[in-house]
């Protein structure tokens, strides 16, 4: 059966180009979907680099300003991959040329800054995402899915922490290829948004709204090279935070990112603890949940590590035999074949820009009440 092409327009071609490209030649392979991504044209400045993306990965043509692309016929759908301080501008023309958006996390630099794009794909009613990967590791779906059920009873904490140590020396620039993510004008926060944000999302998909918070937040290196420049500029952005919060469910929640916990690379990990039984996985053994039941006689209790490779837990399906794992890279084949499911279904696919904007609120409040040291309510979303 003929499958609809859904074109597709790359913006950048980093790290985050890299993994959704992969994603979208795949997912046809192992999800039966009425829809196929076309790799169309990927946009970036500098050419030659942009020509060598498109000849790894099998795009048809390069464009160098991402404004040419948005104005082409031929593209449907239109990925931002680019630092967060072009995603408003991006989205926001690509939404009103009547282009779906799928934008890398997190949605803007600011909640301020992501308002508008809610507004311009809602009012366009294009088909809109964010790459909140994670939500499609396949044990962090059964999580979510265990939680809905109502299995673990009321919910009294959330606990989630994202740690790296790849800043620690004084000698990372700020500014440039990766480390832009130092660069306040940027990113537009450091740890808050790059990090915690995937904590603060899956910590709303399973657990719900967050209703206030207090954080801390610091600065370990105060000064850096800057890459552009060549000189010494005052860091503006978040190395560590620290944040208390309360649900509107009434749980407390507790999280924590840093680029300084030495040893780490990419420890995400979380534990969720309810009347009936805790939960809990960690990304560095991705295929595992951890599970206490109280529900089972008291002397047969304990943790236990459930492999989470079966067809019937979530995506599973779709791969191999039982027993057989996968990875990192499958969230965001996930993330496309759900995508597309949802262009058939017509049913809209979290999470949305609205969705991460509520992120993108909490992640606000806490830059604020890092800086004030108050209790901060989360605006509504
Ligand atoms: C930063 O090092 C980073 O690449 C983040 O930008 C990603 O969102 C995270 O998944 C892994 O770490």
């Amino acid at each position: 059966m003929a499958r609809k092409a859904l074109n597709i327009g790359m913006v950048g071609y980093g790290f985050m180009g890299r993994a959704h490209s992969n994603a979208y030649r795949k997912v046809n392979n192992f999800f039966d979907l009425d829809y196929v991504p076309v790799l169309r044209a990927v946009a970036a400045r500098n050419k030659k680099k942009a020509e060598a993306f498109a000849y790894s990965w099998g795009y048809e043509s390069v464009e160098t300003d991402w404004r040419d692309l948005v104005k082409r016929n031929d593209i449907d759908a239109i990925d931002i991959c680019t630092p967060n301080d072009l995603h408003a501008e991006i989205a926001i023309a690509a939404a009103k040329a009547g282009k779906m958006v799928l934008c890398e996390k997190p949605l803007a630099r600011t909640a301020k800054e992501a308002l508008p794009m809610v507004k311009a794909v809602e009012k366009a009613k294009v088909p809109n995402l964010v790459w909140y990967n994670y939500r499609r590791i396949p044990a962090v779906s059964f999580i979510q899915q265990i939680v809905a059920s109502g299995k673990l009873g009321k919910i009294f904490h959330y606990r989630s922490k994202f740690l790296q140590d790849w800043t620690i020396s004084p000698d990372v620039p700020q500014g440039g290829a990766g480390t832009w993510r130092l660069d306040v004008e940027a990113a537009g926060s450091g740890v808050t948004g790059d990090l915690l944000a995937h904590c603060i999302d899956g910590a709303i998909w399973i657990n719900g709204s967050i209703d206030s918070l207090t954080a801390m937040t610091e600065t370990f290196i105060k000064k850096r090279k800057h890459a552009d420049t060549g000189k010494m500029q005052a860091v503006g952005i978040d190395d560590a935070s620290a944040v208390l919060t309360r649900f509107k469910n009434g749980s407390l929640g507790m999280f924590e990112a840093s680029r300084y916990a030495r040893g780490h690379k990419a420890l995400y990990a979380f534990e969720i603890n309810g009347e009936h039984g805790s939960l809990g996985w960690d990304l560095h053994d991705l295929n595992r949940v951890a599970w206490f039941d109280h529900t089972q006689p008291s002397n047969m209790r304990g943790w236990t590590s459930i492999l989470v490779t079966d067809g019937d837990h979530p995506y599973l399906g779709k791969w191999w035999v039982p027993g057989l794992t996968i990875g990192y890279e499958h969230s965001f084949i996930h993330t496309v074949a759900d995508f597309l499911e949802g262009l058939s279904t017509g049913e809209k696919v979290g999470p949305t820009f609205r969705d991460a904007y509520e992120t993108a609120l909490v992640c606000d409040a806490i830059i604020e009440s890092g800086k004030t040291g108050k209790w901060k309510k989360v605006a509504g979303k």
